[in-house]
């Protein structure tokens, strides 16, 4: 190509252009990033620790954070999605109440140009694109973890067979299929362990304690274990086994997933025998993960939070580290 005078002054011209429209407007000029939050509901310790960490992490980052809590009922989640493309948000984040019953509303998002990031629970949709990332636990692992403890637990007991009940979370959710599959897995094939009776508790303490009565009354005092999929439904457990005048952590070993304050209290009380770490603050990933989508860079499809294991032999010397 011939360049004449013209051509290149043009260029230099555009490309000084560019350079102007290019350069990185200044940090005041910058808008404040809005992010599109919509919570699952306040039904157990662990989700009031996790909206803590949203709202305190996108205050400090000087986040707009657009607050919807759905009080675990899907359509509300639905609902507020759908408001949140209306009012254009930059990002739209939530942590799915169940995993199925996105594919619609996440396209019309996508239709919308605005990425999804979820958090803590995934969804079961036909096309992976529909959101950015998943940041939470592995629910599976923490299955096993609770299985791999029972397991080493049954092996220095005397009993013959140990009959298990199973408080599972709220029915369709990641966390409940994904910690009872990981504890099967683990469990399977092991003669001396027993599902007896296996029903949800929605993942709250009174509808833990409610099926726990349940149990009882239908298993009485052949229940030697209960594996609850949260803290709450444990605690609210606990309550059940003390009204029945038998001894949690004694007389049932109970076994329990997220290692919020009150299953530490519960293990230092001797009521409560384990709990499998799930870390509820996420708040400071998602708004990094979020400013790193909004700038136009590549982020991890799955970003997973490492976790513990918390027997109660070690919950009073934890106990002061716990942040939730
Ligand atoms: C797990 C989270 C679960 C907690 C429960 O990441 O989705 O929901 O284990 C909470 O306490 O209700």
């Amino acid at each position: 190509m011939h360049f004449t005078r013209r051509t290149i002054l043009g260029a230099a011209v555009a490309a000084a252009c560019v350079a102007v429209t290019t350069a990185a407007a200044p940090a005041y000029a910058q808008k404040p990033l809005v992010i599109g939050f919509s919570q699952v509901g306040a039904e157990s310790e662990w989700r009031t620790a996790n909206t803590a960490s949203v709202k305190d992490a996108a205050k400090k980052a000087g986040v707009t954070l657009k607050f919807a809590d759905a009080q675990q009922r899907q359509e509300n989640q639905v609902k507020a999605i759908r408001s949140f493309i209306a009012q254009r948000v930059d990002i739209i984040a939530f942590s799915p109440v169940v995993e199925s019953g996105w594919d619609t509303v996440l396209r019309e998002a996508k239709a919308a140009k605005i990425p999804v990031i979820l958090t803590d629970r995934s969804v079961n949709v036909s096309d992976p694109t529909l959101f950015v990332s998943l940041i939470g636990s592995d629910f599976v692992e923490e299955g096993r973890k609770a299985g791999r403890w029972l397991v080493e637990y049954a092996k220095k007991s005397p009993a013959a067979t140990l009959n298990i009940v199973e408080l599972q979370g709220t029915v369709g959710s990641a966390p409940a299929i994904d910690r009872k599959a990981g504890f099967e897995e683990i469990i399977k094939g092991n003669p001396k362990l027993k599902v007896v009776r296996t029903q949800t508790g929605d993942f709250t303490r009174a509808k833990g304690k409610e099926v726990m009565e349940a149990f009882l009354k239908a298993q009485g005092k052949s229940i030697n274990v209960l594996y609850a999929h949260n803290d709450d439904m444990a605690i609210g457990a606990i309550q059940a086994i003390e009204e029945a005048g038998l001894k949690p952590g004694k007389d049932i070993i109970i076994i329990s997933i997220d290692g919020v304050k009150g299953a530490f209290e519960a293990m230092i009380a001797g009521k409560l025998n384990v709990t499998v770490e799930c870390s509820p603050l996420l708040g400071p990933q998602l708004m990094e993960a979020a400013a790193a989508v909004k700038a136009g860079k590549a982020i991890p499809k799955r970003i997973v939070v490492n976790e513990g294991v918390f027997p109660a032999e070690v919950a009073a010397k934890e106990f002061p580290n716990r942040k939730y």
